[in-house]
């Protein structure tokens, strides 16, 4: 397979600095290297432009944090994306989540200008599907999926022009934080989301069934893993670390399964920190996530 590496240093939606150093630290962990050894041909892109957060102003007319700037570096990633030619697998690197809305975008309106009809896998411990009135925070990286689906504010929703995710193609996995309007929101749109204590309960196997199930209808298939959804005892370089999440063979078993399926077609790596990690555990887990996913097999 081809696959085409892109970086896009972000840190822009999240609440702390840190994340837009992700694409070093992922690089560093050998992630072309590790995927050339599966017998790919890996072309690394480089990275998108992000603004740095110290050289600009905070607080801006909207009201949303660096909202101009997210959604300008969310149409240039867009773009870089759905220029890549339909044979390519997508590996996107943020970077903070909010990341998401332009890696999806762009996968979908790959090679069609009106966008395909696109499911999305979101391993998190978060649902991401805060608007800005819900919002806690007012940080970005905690509303790509409302924004995905049409919701929030019309900057960030009217990326992919009119296409727009369907809330029935989006299965949510290992989450464990919710905040309360959200749950709201979550409820009306009628998204899948299989917590944690659906990952106890059920396994992640019949998880993965289940999915690919409710997802057959989809003509592209993205992966978008937020390293927080693995427990922090294997991923602790993350900026919003929450107890009690995948452990370390389940999020392998996911990304085994899903190689198995043969049906994903591109694939985020978001919310690594290396400030907050330890030798670079976290890059290089989520280096091993991504090989899973794109064929490493124990045998
Ligand atoms: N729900 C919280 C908020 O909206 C935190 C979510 C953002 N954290 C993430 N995203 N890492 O998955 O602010
Ligand atoms: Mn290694
Ligand atoms: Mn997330
Ligand atoms: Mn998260």
């Amino acid at each position: 397979m081809n696959i085409s590496i892109l970086g896009i240093p972000m840190d822009l939606g999240a609440g702390r600095r840190g994340v837009d150093m992700g694409p070093s630290a992922l690089r560093n962990a050998r992630l072309a290297a590790h995927l050339r050894e599966l017998g790919h041909s890996v072309t690394d892109l480089g990275d998108v432009a992000v603004p740095i957060p110290e050289t600009l102003d905070k607080h801006q007319a909207s009201g949303l944090v660096f909202l101009e700037q997210i959604q300008q570096a969310s149409r240039v990633t867009a773009q870089r994306v759905a220029a890549l030619p339909p044979d390519v697998f997508p590996l996107t690197m943020g970077g903070d989540h909010s990341i998401s809305m332009g890696t999806v975008t762009g996968n979908a309106l790959r090679g069609s200008p009106d966008g395909v009809r696109t499911g999305v896998i979101w391993v998190d411990a978060h649902t991401d599907y805060n608007t800005p009135e819900t919002s806690p925070s007012g940080n970005i990286h905690g509303m790509p999926v409302a924004h995905l689906t049409g919701q929030g504010d019309p900057v960030l929703s009217s990326l992919g022009g009119a296409w727009r995710l369907r809330p029935e193609d989006i299965v949510m996995i290992g989450i464990r934080s919710v905040d309360r309007m959200e749950r709201e929101l979550l409820r009306e749109a009628g998204i899948q989301a299989y917590t944690m204590k659906d990952v106890d309960q059920l396994g992640m196997s019949r998880i993965h069934a289940e999915t690919m199930e409710r997802l057959s209808g989809v003509e592209r298939l993205h992966v978008s893993f937020d390293a927080d959804a693995l427990d922090p005892s294997v991923a602790p370089g993350v900026g919003t670390p929450v107890a009690g999440g995948l452990t370390y063979r389940e999020g392998h078993l996911l990304m085994e399964l899903l190689s198995e399926s043969g049906r994903v077609t591109s694939m985020d790596i978001v919310e690594v920190n290396p400030i907050l990690d330890t030798h670079n555990q976290t890059a290089e887990v989520m280096v091993g996530m991504a090989a899973s996913l794109l064929g490493q097999r124990i045998l």
